[in-house]
């Protein structure tokens, strides 16, 4: 009994991070969130989660898929735009909601665009060869696809290729080097990727992780309100508010007037506070939510 018990504290979720990049802080700070700490050794290849049954490796982004499908790391956070380049049998399992980007296809500023047909007969150069090639095959375009692994920006411009594909986030890198973008083939962001083989007792602890992930993410896109209406527009005022449930209404001290309590979502926000202004609502306190259990 006593052996059993110890076996089953020791499994450990086994989780591939990038080691060093545009994913790895925001990898690290989100496990934070979920109230897991890393023990110190970033700078080794595996450190352990002191208050989570939780290994972490850290690796080059390029390699996660693999090292996931094989079941080195049963779970793997990592760009969408990896997972489809790679192909690899592993199931994506959640957007993280950051790493948010597009791949997307490119042409020197002064040519003129006639749409994807462009492309046809062209030279692309990408390090994304298998994802353009199954956006070619399907738009029925034949083009000639040049890989290459970094700088794919300078490629028109010294005459190596008519076209990129490459990943864009703000736009300025297309703009330096004188390209604009044409068509968006996939929009991306970070994905827990998971093992397609996990066991019962790592499923369970991915499954605890996951509830984490989403109660961070749902706070992330909500706000606490809180504000004090008249009385007299109190319905209307709880009418444009969603709240959890339905919203918390507590009397002022001050007769005449109430104390609103409620939950907007991000999107609609702004719109929602004006209404709630023009129907007399005052005092508005808006407060990020750390944590939302639904
Ligand atoms: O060493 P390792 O192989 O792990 O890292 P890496 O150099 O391959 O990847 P890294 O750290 O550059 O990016 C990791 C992941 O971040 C990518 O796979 C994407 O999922 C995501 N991501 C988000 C981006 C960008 N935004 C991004 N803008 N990855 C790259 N870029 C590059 C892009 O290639 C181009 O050179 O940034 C430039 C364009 O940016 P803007 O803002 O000028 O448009
Ligand atoms: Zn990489």
């Amino acid at each position: 009994m006593n052996n059993l018990m110890s076996t089953t504290q020791e499994i450990k979720l086994r989780l591939a991070i990038q080691k060093s990049g545009r994913l790895h802080d925001d990898s690290i700070k989100l496990l934070k969130e979920c109230g897991i700490d890393i023990s110190n050794g970033m700078n080794k290849l595996k450190a352990d989660a002191t208050n989570f049954p939780l290994e972490l490796f850290f690796l080059r982004d390029d390699d996660i898929p693999q090292y996931v499908e094989d079941g080195v790391a049963d779970i793997g956070f990592v760009g969408e735009n990896v997972v489809f380049e790679k192909k690899k049998k592993i199931t994506i399992t959640e957007k993280l909601g950051f790493g948010k980007c597009r791949l997307s296809m490119a042409i020197q500023r002064h040519e003129q665009y006639n749409g994807t047909q462009f492309l046809a007969g062209k030279k692309i150069a990408t390090s994304y060869p298998v994802i353009v090639g199954d956006f070619l095959k399907e738009k029925g375009i034949n083009a000639e696809i040049h890989e290459i692994s970094g700088s794919v920006e300078i490629a028109p411009g010294i005459g190596l290729a008519d076209a990129i594909c490459d990943l864009v986030s703000s736009g300025s890198t297309l703009f330096m080097n004188g390209l604009k973008e044409t068509e968006v083939i996939l929009e991306s962001q970070a994905v827990l990727v998971k093992n397609n083989q996990l066991d019962d007792a790592r499923q369970q602890l991915l499954s605890r992780l996951l509830f984490r992930i989403q109660s961070v993410k749902k706070a992330k896109n909500n706000k606490y309100i809180l504000l004090n209406a008249p009385n007299h527009n109190l319905q209307q005022i709880i009418g444009l508010l969603p709240g959890m449930r339905s919203p918390t209404v507590l009397p002022l001290a001050e007769e005449g007037w109430s104390s609103v309590h409620s939950v907007l979502n991000e999107n609609e926000f702004w719109d929602i506070i004006e209404q709630l202004k023009a129907a007399g609502a005052q005092g508005i306190l808006v407060v990020p939510i750390e944590k939302m259990i639904m």
